[in-house]
């Protein structure tokens, strides 16, 4: 099943009366169903919400057939609607919501509670420090664009560590007015430029050398903000010039994750000596739908050898290729245990601009010093007990969020499958929103 829907929202819907009307929603982009109780459409298609079930999965109807569908996917049909009404047509509701959510975005970028969370994530920062310190030699005279800067730290870093010509530091939030502040103070104003405002609308002299950013997200591309990389890359990046990071992939391990599961799953069990196990279903979608952030999975509850599940060149990505990603796994159990979920994180490269020189690396997973962004996990519905040399093998999709652009889903297929013939063999689908 794409996302499994517990029974007793199954049992709701087949009770189902419809007492209300059913809605008119329109196909914002096409879905295929991924399990027999789900509903594929393609964009354009109106559909007949009955149930808006979850926040996420409504039950609707097209061309007599019913099924679940991703609210998401979905737009009300405004226009019809008010025409019905013999109101004036007002599409304000319908645009006022901005899909990239700027507003929010970099107002959040804005507080110094989240570029301290970054700069004080000494892995990652000292990544980058180490990047330029090592290239410092053939840094001299180039260009730098640092897009996102916040309040800097990467630009500072290559004015005071390099002899670049000229650094463009691109930043949209309101921090930048601070940033200007501390390249005076750290006396860098000759070789560093803050822009402020979106890189989209940065107009600059000319090309660049080197594009640097750092604009991971969770599970790498949550939040998109590579988006406005590829952009400026695209228009500004020089023949021949260089991304940092130069390449980065997206990692997967099957995991135990006792201690959350027992958090959230066991205490329905018996608190305070009653029986609460009445809502272990409820907790179950409420928990365990979408992905846990800031999970610091312990080496020793990884199943299996982690493998990266989609690399990505940072020079030859596209855009359109962010839609949809498609990775696969075939992971050998080393030790048997019990499989919770998938925890994923990433890494990203920074290949030398020196011909044979070492490519460092920055890596947000279980086996290396923890960052600000952890790891993601994602538990299955129930607890599966492995043995060692089973396998788990499968697809992992992730899924572009076609109207909120900062989002995606998620979603995970795996087989499990024994090396006895008589032995475990399921497929199974998960899918989660992250976060619409
Ligand atoms: N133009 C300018 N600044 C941006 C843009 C953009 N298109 N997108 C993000 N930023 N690794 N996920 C800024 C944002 O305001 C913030 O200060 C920084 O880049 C994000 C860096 C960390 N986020 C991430």
């Amino acid at each position: 099943m794409f996302k499994k829907v517990d029974d007793s929202i199954r049992m709701h819907q087949e009770d189902e009366d419809y007492t209300n009307p059913p809605e008119e929603f329109i196909g914002l982009s096409d879905f295929t169903s991924c399990g027999s109780d789900q509903l594929s459409f393609r964009a354009g298609d109106r559909l007949l919400v009955h149930t808006k079930t979850s926040a996420d999965w409504w039950w609707a109807e097209l061309g007599g057939l019913c099924g679940y569908v991703p609210s998401s996917y979905l737009k009300q049909d405004v226009e019809d609607s008010y025409l019905k009404q013999g109101v004036e047509e007002d599409t304000s509701e319908e645009t006022s919501e901005d899909p990239w959510q700027d507003e929010e975005y970099f107002g959040s970028y804005g507080t110094l509670r989240l570029q301290l969370e970054m700069l004080s994530d000494r892995a990652r920062t000292e990544t980058y420090r180490q990047v330029i310190l090592t290239n410092s030699a053939p840094l001299r005279g180039k260009v730098v664009m640092d897009l996102g800067c916040g309040t800097g730290v990467i630009s500072l870093f290559c004015a005071r560590l390099a002899q670049p010509k000229a650094v463009y530091a691109v930043e949209a939030s309101s921090i930048a007015e601070h940033t200007e502040t501390l390249v005076r103070q750290n006396g860098c104003e000759e070789v560093v430029t803050v822009f402020q405002g979106r890189a989209e609308e940065l107009e600059l002299p000319g090309t660049v050398d080197i594009l640097i950013s750092e604009w991971m997200g969770n599970c790498l591309l949550f939040e998109f903000m590579v988006e406005s990389v590829l952009q400026a890359r695209d228009r500004w990046l020089r023949e021949g010039g260089m991304m940092w990071p130069s390449g980065a992939s997206l990692c997967l391990v099957p995991c135990q994750a006792l201690d959350y599961y027992t958090e959230r799953m066991g205490f329905w069990e018996q608190p305070y000596g009653l029986d609460f196990t009445a809502l272990q279903s409820l907790a179950q979608s409420e928990f365990f739908s979408r992905p846990r952030f800031s999970h610091l999975l312990q080496p020793e509850d990884c199943l299996a050898t982690p493998c990266d599940v989609i690399t990505l060149d940072m020079l030859t990505l596209h855009v359109t290729d962010l839609e949809k990603l498609r990775g696969q796994f075939t992971f050998i159990v080393e030790k048997a245990g019990t499989f919770h979920g998938f925890t994923s994180w990433f890494r990203v490269q920074f290949q030398s601009l020196e011909r044979d020189k070492t490519t460092l690396e920055l890596d947000t997973g279980p086996y290396s010093e923890p960052t600000h962004w952890k790891q993601t996990l994602f538990m299955l519905d129930g607890p599966i007990s492995l043995l060692g040399g089973e396998t788990v093998s499968g697809i992992i999709l992730l899924h572009r969020n076609p109207v909120w652009r900062r989002h995606m889903t998620v979603t995970i297929q795996w087989r499990i499958s024994s090396t006895e013939e008589t032995g475990n063999c399921m497929v199974q689908t998960k899918s989660f929103p992250m976060w619409r």
